[in-house]
């Protein structure tokens, strides 16, 4: 996969991570991955199940749920961001504490086989490694997802911590 794709439209083949922990989250994640489907170039390939997930990092709030999609896209790397951005700010998201609390968060995970590092993309997403909330979804759909340590989603997992505290939400 190179620079070129993306300008020539052969489809980019893409993981995005979306999370929520206000409102109604699994309307929200519905919502959200209704607007991804209804985007001109993107076509979704796969979405996992709803996960139930303890917050991670500083800011206590309440659990979250989880999700992973896979995207082919034809969209560039920036274009690509700009309308997962777009879709937060569509849905009500407002960026008040910083990792806190949110209706909708539509992160690029993966874009192809490029690495991409830009102060507002950094793509292989560099922490996923180490987020069950990011690998159990990811893994239940893309195991062979490719990281940014050259693992896969399923290897990452074997080593991942606080596994146990992701739990699905049965339909
Ligand atoms: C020290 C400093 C240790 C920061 C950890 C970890 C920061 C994770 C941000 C950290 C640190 C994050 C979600 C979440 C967030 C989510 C669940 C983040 C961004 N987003 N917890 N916490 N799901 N379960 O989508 O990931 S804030
Ligand atoms: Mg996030
Ligand atoms: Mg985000």
């Amino acid at each position: 996969m190179t620079h070129q794709d993306f300008a020539t439209g052969a489809p980019t083949r893409c993981a995005l991570g979306l999370g929520s922990n206000l409102g109604d989250p699994i309307a929200n994640l519905h919502e959200a991955v209704r607007r991804l489907e209804e985007t001109s170039g993107i076509t979704l390939v796969g979405r996992s199940s709803n996960y139930r997930t303890p917050p991670w990092g500083p800011v206590p709030q309440d659990d979250f749920v989880n999700i992973c999609v896979v995207i082919d896209t034809t969209m560039s790397p920036q274009a690509l961001l700009k309308r997962c951005l777009e879709i937060e700010n569509e849905l009500g998201r407002v960026r008040d504490v910083r990792w806190g609390p949110r209706v909708i968060d539509v992160d690029v995970l993966i874009y192809g086989m490029e690495t991409i590092a830009e102060p507002d993309l950094e793509v292989p997403h560099p922490r996923m490694g180490e987020r069950a909330f990011v690998l159990i979804p990811l893994a239940e759909i893309w195991p062979d997802a490719p990281l940014a340590d050259g693992r896969t989603a399923a290897a990452a997992l074997e080593t991942c911590p606080d596994q146990e505290g992701v739990v699905l939400i049965e339909e």
